[in-house]
Order: structure tokens, then C-alpha cells, then sequence
């Protein structure tokens, strides 16, 4: 007779974040790949989740959680990625940049620095561990700005400074995201714009630049976790590339639990 030691252990639970994340999607695909049957994924918020995860983890508890990386998780806790023998989380991630149809001619400044924007894991990762540690988020952007001249001055050089337009950046409020768009809010806002954040729903993201509610955005993760967003909204979006490579998603376990693959949870 099989038992279910991890599984009970886990309640059965897959701890998620909000519905519209293409985490989220990738996960229910996992349950049904792996036949998961017994589980349940369990949505809520970035924030909700890293605070069960910090629970757990105090407690020595098993927990799965959707996770991903960038992510300042993986520096304060001792975290390893579930194998995916079937490949239902993808591969390697990169996160692109995308504007709305028109920017190019409305706000051609913005758009060339938006266009420029790239950085690295490490990079972000500096802003969102300042953020974790109680720092406002505009302040950690704004510092992150100001000590790193070199890199902003590789998107903003040859740019014309502009007086005082409003450009409106969509925000969804994944750590990762919260650092990228603060971080390019401000380096916006040192050419002399107006930037104006509008947080929004994660499922809400890909429309909103779609239908010109927002500007643009830096926090579109493809090929695979927004893929079914981008196959929706490819026609009426413009794809300015890579701001980041190496991303990753999967479901992430404490590094004490005793399971490395997704099959594992079915023990
Ligand atoms: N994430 C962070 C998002 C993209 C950025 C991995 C939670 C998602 O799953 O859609």
C-alpha cells in the first residue's frame, strides 16, 4: 500500500501567489501533469506567500511554494527548485520590456531608454534585498540609480532630457517587478519625466499596454510563463527585448525537506 508521507505533510497544499501570475497557470498544468490529484494550489500574493514560507521555515515545516527567481527568497533562506522531469515550468526565462502601440513617436526619449534598458540578476537582486530589509522601494531605486552611473548612463547617453510628460508604467506587485519598475522610474523621471506607477493585477498587465491604459511595462516573462499573454496581445504590443536573462520559475521547497523532483510529492 502506497503511503503519502509528504503529501500529508504538505496538506496537500502547493502554496501560490495571485491568480493572474503565469506561475500559477504553469503550476495547476504541473498538478495535472505529475497527477497531483490530491493537491490543491492555493492562490494569494507574493507577499502572502513568502510570509508562509518564513513560517514554515521557522518552524522547520514542509511548504511548497510557486517561486522564482530573481527573487530575494533564495538569499535569505536555504531554498532548492523541485526537479521538472516533464519540463512544465520551462527553461530558462528572460524578461522583456514591452510598450504600447505609438510610444515610439509619442515619447521617443522614454521609448529609447526603455528600448536600452538592460541589466542582471545580481543587479536587481541588490534593490530587492534593500526592499526586504524595510527600505521604501523608491528610495532603494533611487540609490540603486545613483550608484550605479555607469550602467544608467549606457541607456540614457545621447537621450533629450524632456519637460516634465507623464509616461505611466504598469506595476504588479511581484518583488522582482516592484524593483525593476521603481528602478526605471527613476532613471524616467532623471530625463525629466513625470512617471506615474498604476499597479495592477497580474492578468490585468499585458491589457492594460494592449489598450494604452498604460505606457509600458518591464515585466513581461517569456517564453513561457506569459506566453499565452503575449500570444493574446503580440499584434497590439511592441516587444523592445531583453532587460534581463536567467530568470527562472518552478515549485520551490525548503532546502531541509527531503525531496528533490516534483514526483516527490506524490510520496
Ligand atoms: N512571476 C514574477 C510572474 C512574472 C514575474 C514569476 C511571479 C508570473 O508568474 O507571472
Amino acid at each position: 500500500e502506497e503511503t503519502a508521507a509528504v503529501g500529508e505533510a504538505l496538506n496537500y497544499t502547493i502554496t501560490g501567489i495571485d491568480a493572474g501570475a503565469g506561475v500559477m497557470a504553469a503550476a495547476q498544468n504541473a498538478i495535472e501533469e505529475y497527477e497531483l490529484d490530491e493537491y490543491e494550489l492555493q492562490a494569494s500574493s507574493d507577499a502572502a506567500m513568502t510570509s508562509a514560507l518564513n513560517e514554515a521555515i521557522s518552524n522547520e515545516e514542509a511548504i511548497v511554494v510557486t517561486g522564482w527567481n530573481p527573487h530575494w527568497k533564495f538569499s535569505k533562506y536555504d531554498l532548492k527548485y523541485l526537479d521538472d522531469p516533464k519540463g512544465v515550468f520551462g527553461d530558462a526565462e528572460n524578461i522583456h520590456t514591452m510598450a504600447r502601440l505609438g510610444l515610439e513617436e509619442d515619447m521617443p526619449e522614454a521609448y529609447q531608454v526603455l528600448d536600452n534598458f538592460h541589466w542582471t540578476e545580481d543587479d536587481m537582486g541588490e534593490i530587492m534585498v534593500a526592499i526586504n530589509e524595510g527600505q521604501d522601494p523608491e528610495e532603494a531605486a533611487a540609490e540603486w540609480v545613483e550608484n550605479n552611473p555607469d550602467k544608467v548612463a549606457e541607456w540614457t547617453d545621447g537621450v533629450d532630457s524632456v519637460d516634465g510628460e507623464t509616461i505611466v508604467l504598469a506595476l504588479v506587485a511581484w518583488d522582482s517587478e516592484i524593483a525593476s519598475t521603481n528602478m526605471i522610474a527613476k532613471v524616467l523621471e532623471g530625463i525629466g519625466y513625470n512617471v506615474e506607477i498604476s499597479p495592477m493585477e497580474g492578468g490585468y498587465m499585458w491589457a492594460a499596454i494592449a489598450n494604452g491604459e498604460a505606457d509600458a511595462m518591464v515585466a513581461a516573462w517569456l517564453p513561457a510563463t506569459h506566453g499565452a499573454y503575449f500570444e493574446d496581445y503580440q499584434d497590439d504590443v511592441i516587444d523592445l527585448g531583453t532587460n534581463l536573462e536567467g530568470a527562472k520559475i518552478g515549485l520551490v521547497v525548503p532546502a531541509y525537506m527531503d525531496i528533490d523532483s516534483i514526483e516527490d510529492l506524490k510520496e
